[in-house]
């Protein structure tokens, strides 16, 4: 009997040492200490045991039981160690490893001008407005005090929807919205897109971007104008920008220029980027014409205003020395790339 439970402690231990998994271990657990284990087969079969025998058998019992639940215990313990060993190798995190390059989308240059633009005119207390694009001709030449006959409004220039329905040419439109509602003091500016019946080529497209401004209140002048387009252009070109106003015609204004900043590049001398003028003209703008005030219900002897108009893709061409309007629609995305 001693040898018999010598040879089942041996093999016990013997199996447990090859086991290598927890469900390994509780099979081996259940073979030798189970209800139908070998241990207890061997007590049950106690009472075939010569009684004076009895105490030191059930001592071995008891003892080669407790190896081999100390033997499962430390065997258990191996086994833990193997599984977080294993675990931990597995989900090894190289931090010294170079990252993979994230590309990270940015603004069209369009956008990242037209938010510079609409930053320094909000900073000067102006307010966004906004329209629709397509609009009634009255919003769009009527009420801009633009002749019947204007070539503007020829159907060589214009989209017309319908006879007094087309696309906007300008965003003087929302402008005039504005006056029809809202009574002065008025500062805003109506940044969007307009359209043109142009051939498209390098420098025209049939849709582009326009920003309008519009200044609206008692004692308005030109020299409002001049003011904040100057302070405009020194935001927009650097503190050292230098301006002129050249003399202009609108319908819409009167009296009217053109706003030019001396070429940020060769600073007047004359090269590439100004066609040797050494000036790059900027913005249109004017004292709104009197009547385009009557028209929205606002009296001119008490009111005056001024107004401007800024071509979006025009100028942000000349910063970036981009010479065809198309790559701006596209959306090349080496073009896009480079801003
Ligand atoms: C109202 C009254 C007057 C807006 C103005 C210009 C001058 C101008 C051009 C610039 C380049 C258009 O995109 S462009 O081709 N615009 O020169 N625009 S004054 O005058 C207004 C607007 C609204 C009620």
């Amino acid at each position: 009997m001693k040898q018999q439970l010598e040879a089942i402690l041996a093999s016990a231990k013997k199996e447990l040492g090859e086991t290598r998994t927890a469900r390994e271990l509780d099979a081996v657990r259940v073979r030798f200490l189970g209800k139908k284990g070998e241990l207890t087969a061997i007590l049950k079969g106690m009472k075939n045991v010569a009684p004076e025998e009895r105490p030191v058998i059930g001592q071995l019992v008891n003892d080669v039981r407790a190896a081999v639940e100390t033997a499962l215990d430390q065997q258990g313990q191996i086994i833990e160690r193997l599984a977080l060993d294993a675990r931990l190798k597995s989900e090894t995190l190289d931090v010294t490893m170079p990252g993979e390059d994230i590309v990270l989308g940015h603004k069209h240059p369009l956008t990242a001008v037209l938010d510079e633009i609409k930053d320094i005119f909000i900073g000067l207390g102006f307010q966004i407005a906004e329209g629709p694009e397509v609009e009634l001709d009255h919003y769009n030449f009527e009420a801009l005090n633009i002749p019947k006959d204007h070539p503007a409004r020829d159907t060589q220039d214009t989209f017309y929807i319908s006879d007094n329905i087309l696309l906007r040419t300008q965003t003087s439109s929302v402008q005039v919205r504005v006056m029809e509602k809202q009574k002065p003091p008025i500062r805003i500016i109506a940044p969007g897109r307009v359209f043109r019946s142009d051939a498209v080529d390098a420098t025209h497209s049939p849709l582009f971007h326009q920003i309008e401004g519009l200044v609206v209140d008692k004692g308005i002048t030109m020299s409002d104008l001049k003011g904040v387009l100057e302070l405009f252009a020194k935001r927009l070109y650097g503190e050292d920008t230098i301006v002129r106003f050249r003399p202009h015609h609108f319908p819409f204004t009167e009296p009217s220029a053109e706003m030019d900043i001396q070429c940020y590049q060769c600073h007047g001398k004359g090269c590439r980027l100004c066609k040797g003028e050494g000036w790059i003209e900027l913005l249109g703008c004017g004292v709104v014409h009197p009547k385009v005030l009557e028209v929205c219900d606002i009296d001119p002897e008490v009111y005056s205003g001024y107004a401007f108009g800024i071509g979006l893709e025009r100028t942000v061409m000349g910063r970036f020395k981009i010479d065809d309007i198309r790559s701006f629609y596209e959306n090349d995305i080496r073009f896009l790339h480079q801003f």
